[in-house]
């Protein structure tokens, strides 16, 4: 417990001279005593009115303070720190404009139910209310309500552990998500009695309490399981989030299901488990008659679970999910047997219903299933084979896999468009949580503060694979990198523009199209700016030797990595989603 001495200036009046000063504290500290009593011991900001103190406070006090750029990549820090370590990641920033840059991460993290807080400091009230223009003036607790799990402002320093504890469970309790916390101003300055202010504090006691499926849920998802002929396991990044690896891998391996990871679900088993049908996607999806979702949702990434990616024609699909929402179930199409809960406790239950003798699936199924992997495997395999010149994203891919396989530790984040699709299905990843990328909004910027976070939580090398474009967003952040010394490698798959370099302006002007960069640019350089290593790789043997130099020394290094212009499509894997593609369908 921290608390600031009393001076004899402000002394109470009450108090006479020369009693022993009572010890205070004020409402700064009791924020930081909030946090560290509640195992917090990160933070990620950008220092500005009316939270510099705080900041600075918070380091005196032993937390960690890591200071950004831009309030959206600290915010984006603290959803990937919330995301890996089941602990909220809390995001500090400055009042309005600070606030508003952190809050498109914390829209972010509770689309992707990540926990993390949004604290914030904010003007006057009395000021803000009546509009009167105060400096920096904005309701932001109005404003960040629609947009996160659960918004609070506090007003009083005896009323801050309650607010700390209120953003605490409201993050991490049933579906993670996004907090704000709004505290003004002259909150921070209010003082209080120190050891009343030590008892206002509150530990959260089991802010995530498991919750047991009902027994009779999972007697009717197993049921319907024992009824398949052709069943799958869908893993999301849910199940990688709730860290019951262990029980995900029994119910996958008692049950014999093949199994279908969504991206950040990759390496909760390894890729090359014999069960993983990644590698023949588009014929489980069609050909499954039961399919288990785990901590996944039926929204676009799975097509909503219906159409032809759902193989419509062959009949509608009966659906097990696994989620600790209850609103989730139906929210696409009828799940038959919804079974809410923890995701430990859920498959748990499942493999305890299974006993000992439970049926495997059908060789036919788990044979044809092998059979398309295998197909698709061999033609990747002999794509990777190829050595074309200039680099193209396989090849370059084909390099990286090959690090990531050695450095199975290793954190990779991964965000573009063509860097992002290719990367996910040809860099295998070995590990639970070790791959951070898009995610449910496919949303772009999230790189370097999602390295940041993966270093600073981890403490192993961090492989950020970037497309050039969605580098962009976050590439001042490779100061913070550089400043806090992290062992980040950042590729980026430097094709001269957004999906492609070779666009060109429809009027003949003098304007590049849209969708391109300056060409052959040198992000290199911007790492060697700050201190750091910066090289150029144009052949896969010349990125194997500049990453693995990166791993080893473990200092911040940029590759830029030239790839071949005309490569990459329009959107990666998801061209359909343009409203060109939808007209050329229709
Ligand atoms: C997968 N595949 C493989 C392997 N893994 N082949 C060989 N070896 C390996 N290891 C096959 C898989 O069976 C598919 O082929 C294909 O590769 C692609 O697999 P993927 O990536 O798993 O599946 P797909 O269809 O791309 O997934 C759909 C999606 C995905 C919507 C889930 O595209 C996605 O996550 N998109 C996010 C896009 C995004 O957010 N972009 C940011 C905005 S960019 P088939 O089975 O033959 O189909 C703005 O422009
Ligand atoms: P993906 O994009 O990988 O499919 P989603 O983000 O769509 O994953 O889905 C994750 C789901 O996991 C959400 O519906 C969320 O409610 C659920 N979830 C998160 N943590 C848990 C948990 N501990 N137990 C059960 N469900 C969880
Ligand atoms: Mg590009």
């Amino acid at each position: 417990m921290s608390a600031v001495l009393k001076s004899p200036s402000d002394a109470d009046a009450s108090v006479p001279e020369g009693t022993s000063t009572a010890a205070e504290t004020d409402g700064f500290h009791l924020v930081i005593d909030a946090l560290k009593l509640n195992g917090i011991d990160t933070i990620y900001g950008v220092p500005g009115i009316p939270i510099t103190d705080l900041t600075r406070m918070a380091q005196t006090e032993g937390l960690r303070v890591i200071s950004f750029r831009h309030e959206q990549h600290a915010g984006n820090a603290a959803a990937a720190a919330g995301f890996l370590t089941a602990k909220p990641g809390i995001c500090l920033t400055v009042s309005a404009p600070g606030f508003l840059n952190g809050l498109t991460a914390l829209a972010n993290a509770t689309t992707n139910c990540f926990p993390m807080i949004l604290i914030s400091g904010s003007s006057e009230r009395e000021i803000v209310d009546l509009q009167q223009g105060d400096y920096e003036e904005m309701d932001q607790l109005a404003i960040a309500k629609p947009l996160c799990k659960a918004a609070f402002r506090v007003l009083h320093a005896q009323d801050i552990g309650v607010g700390v504890a209120r953003a605490i469970r409201a993050a991490l309790s049933g579906r993670p998500g996004g907090v704000y916390l709004d505290l003004p101003a002259k909150l921070f300055s209010q003082t209080m009695d120190a050891a009343a202010g030590a008892a206002s504090l509150i530990k959260v006691v089991d802010a995530a309490p498991r919750q047991l499926p009902a027994p009779d849920a999972v007697a009717r998802a197993l049921d319907m399981l024992k009824g398949a002929k052709r069943p799958l396991i869908v893993l999301g990044k849910g199940a990688a989030y709730a860290q019951v690896d262990d029980q995900v891998r029994a119910f996958v391996e008692t049950s014999g299901i093949p199994y279908l990871p969504m991206s950040m679900a990759k390496g909760l088993l390894p890729d090359t488990h014999a069960q993983s049908a990644a590698a023949a996607r588009s014929y489980v999806l069609q050909e499954a008659d039961v399919v288990v979702l785990v901590g996944a949702r039926l929204n676009w990434l799975l097509s909503h679970g219906k159409g032809k990616t759902w193989g419509a024609e062959r009949g509608p699909k009966q659906f097990i999910q696994i989620d600790i929402a209850p609103t989730e179930m139906d929210s696409n199409v009828a799940i038959g047997a919804p079974l809410v809960g923890d995701i430990g406790s859920c498959v748990s239950a499942l493999v305890a219903g299974m006993g000992k003798g439970w049926a495997k699936p059908p060789a036919e199924w788990t044979g044809a299933i092998a059979e398309r992997r295998d197909k698709n495997l061999t033609k990747m395999a002999a794509t990777l084979a190829l050595n074309p010149s200039p680099m193209n994203f396989h090849s370059a891919l084909g390099a990286i896999r090959e690090i990531v396989k050695a450095n199975p530790e290793a954190i990779v984040v991964n965000e573009g468009a063509n860097t992002l699709d290719f990367a996910r299905s040809i860099v295998d990843m070995y590990l639970p949580r070790k791959r951070l990328d898009v995610g449910t909004w496919g949303i772009m910027g999230i790189g370097m503060g999602f390295s940041v976070a993966a270093a600073v939580v981890t403490g192993k090398p961090v492989i950020a694979i970037e497309g050039d474009s969605a580098f962009g967003f976050s590439g001042m952040e490779i100061e913070t990198i550089c400043r806090y010394k992290l062992p980040v490698c950042v590729v980026v798959f430097n094709n001269n523009g957004i999906y492609r370099g070779t666009d060109v302006n429809g009027s003949g002007g003098e304007d590049v199209a849209p969708t391109v960069f300056v060409k052959d640019a040198r992000y290199e350089l911007m790492m060697q700016a700050f201190g750091g290593e910066g090289c150029t790789a144009t052949t896969p043997a010349e990125l194997t030797a500049a990453m693995n130099a990166a791993i080893a020394s473990g200092k911040p290094t940029l590759i830029n990595a030239v790839i071949d212009q005309t490569a990459g499509t329009e959107s990666g894997r998801i061209t359909s989603l343009n409203p060109s593609a939808a007209k050329k369908k229709a």
